[in-house]
C-alpha cells in the first residue's frame, strides 16, 4: 500500500476481463489509494466487472458505450452526482471490425474506417471535454496505443492508422487543457496478451521476439503498465504532458 493516488477520484474505462490492460492499472491505482470509478460495455462485461471488483470493497460501476453520447452524458451526469470532482481518467479502448485487422488495409471499407476512429480516438475527445469540466483541481488523462501508429505491423492495418491519430490526438489535448492543470499522456504498451489481442495471427511469435530483443530480454506484464499509469496518474508526473511514453521493455529502440 502506498498513498501516491490518496483521495483521487479515478475513471477506468476498458476492463472487460482479468487480463485487461486496464485492470491492471485499476489495481495498482487502488495500491496507492485511489477511489475507482468503472465503466462497462453492455451486460455480459457487467457480470464480469462486477466479479472483478467485489475483492475491491467501495468502488463504482457505470455502463459506457463511448459511441453513444447519451450513455457518456448519463456517465459523467452521474461522476458529478456521486464524486464532484474527478482527478484522472484511463482510457483502455479500442476497436475495428475484425475483417479490418485480417484484410489488406486498402480492403478498408469506408464504414469500417469510421467505426475504428470512432471508437477508438474520437472517444479520448468524447472523454476529454466531459471530463475537464469535473477536474476542478487538475486532472491527469492517460490512453493507451502501440507501435503499430509508427511502424507497420502486418494486420494491425486501420488500428495502426487510429493509434497514429490517437497520439495526435493527446497532443492537441494536452495543449488545450494545460491551462487547466490538465495533463494528458499515452503509454505505448508492447504485446500484452488481452482479449485484444486474440486472434492475432502469429501473436506467440511476436512475444517471442520481443523477448529475444528487447532490452530487457522479456515481455511486459501488467504490473509494469500498472506503475507506469500510477506515475502518469500521480504528482511523480506533474511535468508531464502531451508524451507518448513507452513501456515495452525498450524494444522500440532496438536497431536490429
Ligand atoms: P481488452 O479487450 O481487455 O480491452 C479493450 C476494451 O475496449 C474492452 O473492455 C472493450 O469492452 C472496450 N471497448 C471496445 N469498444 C467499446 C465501446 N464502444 N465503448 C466502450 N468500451 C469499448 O484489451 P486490452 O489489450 O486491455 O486493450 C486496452 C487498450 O490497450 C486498447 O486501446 C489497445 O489498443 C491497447 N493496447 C493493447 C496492447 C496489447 O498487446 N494487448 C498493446 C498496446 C496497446
Ligand atoms: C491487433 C491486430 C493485429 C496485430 C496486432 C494487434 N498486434 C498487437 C495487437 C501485433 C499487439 C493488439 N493491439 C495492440 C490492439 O490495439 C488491438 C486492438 C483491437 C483488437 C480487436 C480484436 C477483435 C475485434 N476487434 C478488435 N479491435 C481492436 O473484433
Amino acid at each position: 500500500m502506498g498513498d501516491l493516488l490518496k483521495d483521487k477520484n479515478i475513471l477506468i474505462m476498458g476492463v472487460r476481463n482479468k487480463w485487461s490492460i486496464a485492470w491492471g492499472i485499476a489495481k495498482a491505482a487502488k495500491e496507492q489509494g485511489a477511489n475507482l470509478i468503472f465503466t462497462y460495455l453492455g451486460e455480459r462485461e457487467k457480470e464480469s466487472l462486477l466479479k472483478l471488483t467485489e475483492e475491491m470493497g467501495d468502488v463504482a460501476s457505470f455502463p459506457c458505450d463511448v459511441s453513444n453520447d447519451e450513455e457518456l452524458d448519463a456517465l459523467f451526469a452521474e461522476i458529478k452526482n456521486r464524486y464532484g470532482v474527478l482527478h484522472g481518467v484511463v482510457h483502455a479502448i479500442a476497436f475495428a471490425k475484425s475483417e479490418d485487422l485480417q484484410d489488406t488495409f486498402v480492403n478498408t471499407s469506408r464504414e469500417g474506417f469510421r467505426i475504428a476512429m470512432d471508437i477508438s480516438v474520437y472517444s479520448l475527445l468524447a472523454v476529454s471535454k466531459r471530463a475537464r469540466e469535473l477536474m476542478t483541481e487538475g486532472g491527469s488523462i492517460i490512453t493507451l496505443t502501440y507501435r503499430g501508429s509508427v511502424k507497420v505491423y502486418p494486420g494491425y492495418n486501420v488500428m495502426g492508422v487510429a493509434k497514429a491519430a490517437l497520439e495526435a490526438s493527446v497532443r492537441y489535448i494536452a495543449q488545450e487543457l494545460g491551462g487547466q492543470n490538465i495533463r494528458v499522456n499515452a503509454i505505448s504498451a508492447g504485446p500484452i496478451k488481452t482479449m485484444s489481442a486474440k486472434g492475432v495471427k502469429n501473436f506467440s511469435d511476436i512475444l517471442s521476439i520481443v523477448e529475444e530483443k528487447s532490452f530487457l530480454k522479456r515481455n511486459i506484464t501488467l504490473e509494469d503498465l500498472g506503475g507506469s499509469a500510477v506515475y502518469l496518474l500521480s504528482e511523480l508526473s506533474s511535468g508531464v504532458t502531451g508524451e507518448v511514453l513507452y513501456v515495452d521493455a525498450g524494444y522500440n529502440n532496438m536497431g536490429l
